[in-house]
């Protein structure tokens, strides 16, 4: 009877050592390099959890895609416990909980503020309560900050038709990826944020869109020397944790765990404001052409992806609204 219980015991066990907890540590998968700021966020996740469990608590952070180069692998590790967390964008996570796709539509936000706003009040909360709830077999702890993204390509435009033609490398998301065929061209998906460089170059794609840091990161800005400001979505960060080891843990330990992701928050925000600086400086300063856009330019792009709000919004439509009602004080 005994060695039955140890058995059952042991097998309950499984996913979360498959975590990491063996080793004596939970892993984060992270795409970006040392130093980007969600990588840097991360590392102070770890540390305020091991510091506040006081040493009983292990996170090690695995930057650089070293762990996983797609996001959507990391968030399916996540569901059946093989990775404790990730960092991810928010676009793969409306794959496996479409209501994400509310805090992404193009052209939604009046400013960074205004998202602030939103994704930290009733709205943003709910929808991160959301990722566990719709029973995903994720939990979403907090939001971090991502700025704008703009299109980069090989060459310039000067509007919305310039994309007519061209292959666009784009996240795992199915809007994002309309949002591409709306404007004439085609959505490529499958390329993982750090291989987008070589698929510029090999000419498997014409560009893709992201934000400066990323544009600069990754050194996209070698390749594709055009950045195309029509800043058409605001796409927030999500650190997200494996439902299965949230399971496991006490409540007390998922509430430290929860609290120390809230309190990083900030703290990228911040670092987020610098590198979006510095990006853009290292950018313009190495020649790359950056296209402002005329008010007619940008309002094309605008209204041709204006569709994406009936095509991915109507279920959300009390959410959309309410969102705009938040920009009214901005
Ligand atoms: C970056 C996000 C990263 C995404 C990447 C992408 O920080 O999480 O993986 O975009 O486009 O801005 O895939």
């Amino acid at each position: 009877m005994r060695k039955l219980i140890a058995l059952v015991l042991a097998l309950a066990m499984l996913p979360a050592l498959a975590a990491g907890a063996l080793a004596g540590a939970y892993r984060l998968s992270e795409v970006h390099a040392e130093g980007y700021p969600t990588s840097l966020a991360d590392r102070e996740f770890a540390r305020l959890v091991e510091e506040r469990s006081k040493g009983r608590i292990k996170i090690e952070v695995y930057t650089g895609a070293t762990l996983y180069s797609e996001e959507t692998a990391a968030i399916e590790a996540l569901q059946v416990g093989d990775l404790a967390f990730t960092r991810v964008s928010a676009s793969p996570v409306a794959s496996y909980v479409p209501a994400i796709n509310a805090i992404q539509m193009p052209y939604l936000y009046k400013s960074g503020d205004h998202m602030w706003a939103v994704l930290n009040g009733e709205i943003g909360k709910k929808l991160l309560a959301d990722i566990e709830a719709s029973g995903s077999g994720l939990v979403g702890l907090c939001y971090y900050d991502a700025g704008s993204r703009c299109f980069y390509l090989t060459r310039g435009i000067k509007d919305a038709d310039g994309i007519k033609g061209l292959k666009i490398r784009m996240q795992n998301n199915k809007m994002m990826v309309r949002m591409v065929e709306l404007l004439g061209g085609t959505g490529v998906t499958g390329i993982g944020p750090n291989e987008v460089y070589s698929a510029i170059q090999t000419g498997t794609v014409d560009g893709a869109e992201n934000n400066w840091p990323t544009y600069q990161n990754m050194g996209d800005y070698e390749v594709a020397k055009y950045y195309i400001l029509d800043q058409h979505t605001r796409v927030p960060e999500i650190l997200l944790m494996s439902k299965v080891v949230k399971d496991d843990l006490s409540k007390e330990d998922f509430d430290l765990i929860l609290k120390c992701a809230a309190d990083t928050q900030a703290f990228e925000i911040q670092k987020w404001a610098e590198k979006e600086k510095s990006s853009e400086e290292i950018v313009r300063k190495a020649g790359t052409t950056v296209v402002e856009l005329t008010p007619a330019g940008f309002a094309s792009f605008q209204s041709k992806m204006a569709p994406l709000y009936d095509e991915f919004g109507s279920d959300f439509k009390d959410i959309l609204a309410q969102i705009q009602k938040v920009g009214e004080k901005f």
